[in-house]
């Protein structure tokens, strides 16, 4: 697939790093760019894709992605700004659902949709120099990628009211504190390593049940307890139907490595 704004480096193991390049708007999302994204996000929906995990980052060291393109929004009829929620949702949707893990590497600035996107990922990494916020209310607009949504359901209501209703800038140091971001590294490098690393680590389990225990975590996620305990038993019976667990299990027993049928 040939794509104008984004970087998709292959790395040995099956994993991959989509970088948003469009340095002139400090990466900023577009309807090009989120088509992009949703275009490479279907293909590898596909199992066949032979991917076991991705990294997402922004292209350069200034900034990861600096919001929605605040100039194409000039003017927009509610039509079309709806077209361009549903556009930027659907991205985030997809992104969600793919069957390996995705850690966003956030460098620089993640305001608005760019935020909103890394919220998307299975979980955040940032370097020191990473900002975030969701500035919306600023432009007189509200968080239109789920911003309101998943931000709250990670951090809770009320520190998502104070950093949606301020718009102000978060550091790294001050996100891990609250909570959206797992770890901080010192720059752009070291922050591509550490998710590399993870996503090797990851894939030394079995990436069909690691699949799995994401669906599981998603579909779970706004149900109350008994009603996602359902979906986890529901889940954890499908997964005797797969290989990974014949192998897992039968490789214990008989004290050897398990070998994985990876995608
Ligand atoms: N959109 C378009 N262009 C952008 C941009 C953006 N979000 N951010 C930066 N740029 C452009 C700048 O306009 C500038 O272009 P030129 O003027 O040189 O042509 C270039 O990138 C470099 O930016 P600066 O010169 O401003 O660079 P600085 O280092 O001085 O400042 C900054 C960096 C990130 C602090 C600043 O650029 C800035 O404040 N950018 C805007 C950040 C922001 O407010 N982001 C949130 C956007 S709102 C919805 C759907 C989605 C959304 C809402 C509703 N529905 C449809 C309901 C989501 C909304 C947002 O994400």
């Amino acid at each position: 697939m040939s794509t104008n704004y984004l970087n998709i480096e292959d790395i040995d193991g099956g994993f991959k790093i989509i970088s948003i390049t469009r340095p002139e708007a400090l990466n900023a999302l577009n309807s090009e760019v989120l088509n992009e994204l949703n275009s490479t996000f279907e293909l590898l929906l596909g199992q066949e894709s032979g991917t076991n995990g991705v990294l997402i980052t922004g292209d350069g060291e200034k900034s990861f992605i600096a919001g929605a393109d605040i100039k194409s929004m000039i003017g927009m009829s509610n039509a079309e700004a709806k077209d361009l929620s549903q556009l930027g949702q659907q991205t985030t949707l997809l992104m969600e659902s793919l069957p390996f893990p995705v850690i966003a590497c956030v460098n620089g600035f993640a305001l608005g949709g760019g935020l909103e996107m890394a919220l998307g990922a299975d979980f955040i990494y940032a370097s020191e120099n990473a900002i975030f916020g969701l500035p919306e209310v600023k432009l007189g607009l509200i968080p239109g990628f789920g911003g309101t949504q998943r931000l709250s359901r990670l951090v809770g209501k009320n520190k998502a009211r104070e950093i949606i209703f301020s718009g102000k800038n978060i550091s790294a140091a001050d996100a891990k504190e609250i909570g959206f971001v797992n770890e901080v590294f010192k720059d752009k490098d070291e922050l591509i390593e550490a998710g590399l690393k993870t996503l090797k680590t990851i894939s030394k389990n079995s990436i069909q049940a690691v699949s799995q225990a994401k669906k599981a975590l998603l579909e779970g996620s706004d149900l109350d307890l008994s009603e996602g305990l359902k979906i986890e038993a529901d889940i954890f019976g499908g997964v005797f139907e797969l290989e990974d667990a014949k192998e897992g299990t039968a490789a214990f027993s008989e004290k050897r490595k398990p070998n994985f049928k990876h995608f």
